[in-house]
């Protein structure tokens, strides 16, 4: 008894897979590129009245500054130190952003760097966003301080130290990805080292990481690692808790490498998830939203509670990473509504929202060119994220996450957190919909004609609001209205060209 006891306290405290989201929160957004400043604010103007459960932020460590592009947004990308000071902020406004989050309930889940440092043809100086002094070229970091020692190019044997295939595991892991300096994990100092800067951050009180590029890192490399990790600060998180971990492993099959061998360590990204959603709801390759009806694990996907899940990410929606053309991002914006609120309806995995800034996209030759392009600034200086009187954002901030659609499906999913799947329906074509218990019904048009059709929605009896359309306000509703009778039966009638043709209802849209 008293051994399975103890077994089971091993098991509670190893576990890496809550999101220590406030209770009834069951989505996170990514603010790329935000400053700590204005995520505070964010958090408590918005993402809490609103139900967001948490923010990934942008690395906050020291990082290269690139002038050639003129910093760009994967500057961030290139560690330099791990010192809280980027374009983001410093340490004091970082703690105070995590302080303000946390206290409104909203959770704070940082990007580590901890696969690489620079690109190894960067050039020594300090050309560095906390003017930290680094020498590429003799491995030299001495702000962290990390040497030659602590880095792979005895180990990778490829001769120019890159990995030559993604289909031999050893070089993938133990050489260098686009030329960023390959630290050498498996030696005490150096996970030391990144165990120290991590809890650093669990300390000031950050639920939990993102991990980059877990592809190009041994599994039992990062385990070592998050074994020396510290529990939660007590003055937000029950003693014990531990931090929530997902792990960026791009596993769209095909590659040696396999996304299931990360969930020891926690949850994994789930990239064949926009993918997908993208090519169905673009009508690609014969797929229609009929065939949505097991969507999940039935579609190939790693089992729900080991996947974070997303529409797009900050590579994808530029062409970097992977997922290819399909990838609905807001250029595509009624799609995209679509995509995410699919996705923020269907109880599979744990829901990220992206949210973006423009920039000046312009394709040659079917890329891209100015994929690179970083964060609205002043002279590279992130500029404020300025809200407009209709509550989206200005200054050249996409925020997604405050787009009424998007908005209104995190809280639906909040509402609907637990309940089964349901009511399936469609016509065999683009039209289909589904409920969640008796908690909430969803109905979507993607055939280029009407939808004209009484469903099962599983509802008690009443006038529901649709949210997609519009809000409830008091006891108004500013959009379409959908009447479900005794039975639980209502009439849907959703014009192909309607803005968003889609239309959600849940129990607190009831009028
Ligand atoms: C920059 C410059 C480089 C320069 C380097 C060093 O752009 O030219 O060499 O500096 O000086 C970001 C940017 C990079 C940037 C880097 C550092 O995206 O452009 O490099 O910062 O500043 C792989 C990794 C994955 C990674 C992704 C970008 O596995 O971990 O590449 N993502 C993370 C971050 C990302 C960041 C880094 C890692 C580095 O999210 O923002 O880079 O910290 C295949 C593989 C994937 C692979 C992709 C892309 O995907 O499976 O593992 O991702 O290729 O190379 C089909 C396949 C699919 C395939 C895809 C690719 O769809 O089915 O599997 O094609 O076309």
């Amino acid at each position: 008894m008293k051994f399975f006891l103890l077994l089971s306290v091993i098991g509670f405290c190893w576990a890496q897979y809550a999101p220590h989201t406030k209770t009834g929160r069951t989505s996170i957004v990514h603010l790329f590129e935000w400053r700590w400043f204005d995520i505070a604010l964010e958090c408590e103007r918005y993402l809490a009245p609103k139900g967001f459960g948490g923010v990934q932020i942008s690395p906050p460590n020291e990082n290269v500054v690139i002038t050639d592009p003129s910093r760009p947004w994967w500057e961030r990308y290139q560690p330099v130190s791990y010192k809280l000071c980027t374009r983001s902020g410093n340490e004091s406004e970082f703690k105070d952003m995590v302080t303000r989050c946390n206290n409104v309930g909203v959770r704070i889940y940082v990007d580590a760097v901890i696969n690489h440092m620079t690109g190894s043809g960067v050039s020594a100086g300090t050309s560095s966003t906390c003017g930290s002094y680094f020498n590429p070229g003799t491995r030299d970091f001495p702000a962290v301080p990390y040497s030659g020692w602590d880095f792979n190019d005895g180990k990778c044997k490829t001769g120019n130290g890159e990995f030559k295939s993604y289909n031999v595991a050893y070089q993938v892991r133990d050489c260098r990805l686009l030329g960023l300096l390959d630290l050498a994990l498996e030696k005490d100092y150096v996970r030391s080292t990144i165990a120290e800067y991590l809890n650093r951050l669990i300390d000031i009180g950050v639920a939990g990481f993102r991990i980059d590029a877990c592809k190009h890192m041994w599994p039992g490399d990062i385990k070592a690692i998050l074994d020396k990790l510290h529990n939660l600060n007590t003055s937000w998180f029950p003693e014990g808790s531990r931090p929530f971990i997902y792990q960026e492993v791009i596993d769209l099959g095909g590659e040696t490498i396999t996304s299931s061998e990360y969930f020891g360590n926690g949850l994994v990204t789930e990239f064949k998830y926009g993918a997908k959603l993208g090519t169905v709801l673009r009508k690609w390759s014969g797929e229609k939203m009929a065939y949505l009806k097991n969507w999940g694990e039935g579609w190939g996907f790693m089992p729900s509670d080991r996947a974070l899940v997303f529409v797009d990410n900050h590579d994808n929606q530029r062409g970097h990473g992977a997922g290819g053309a399909s990838i609905l991002t807001f250029w595509d914006a009624r799609l995209y509504k679509m995509g995410v609120g699919f996705m923020l309806a269907h109880p599979y995995g744990f829901t990220r929202v992206m949210s973006s800034y423009h920039w000046p996209r312009y394709f040659e030759n079917g890329k891209d060119v100015n994929d690179w392009i970083g964060p609205p600034n002043n002279n590279g200086v992130i500029k404020e994220v300025t809200i407009n009187p209709d509550t989206t954002c200005g200054n050249g901030w996409v925020c997604e996450h405050r787009w009424r659609q998007i908005r209104n499906m995190v809280i639906f999913r909040n509402v609907v957190n637990g309940q089964p799947f349901t009511n399936w329906w469609d016509n065999g074509s683009n039209q289909v919909a589904f409920g969640r218990g008796n908690k909430g019904f969803i109905v979507f048009n993607n055939d280029d004609w009407a939808l004209s059709a009484t469903l099962q929605t599983g509802l008690p009896a009443g006038t529901y609001c649709d949210v997609i359309s519009g809000d409830k306000i008091g006891a108004n509703c500013t959009g379409i209205e959908i009447n479900v009778s005794c039975d639980g039966n209502a009439y849907f009638s959703i014009s192909n060209s309607a803005e968003d043709p889609f239309i959600a209802i849940h129990t607190e849209s009831k009028l």
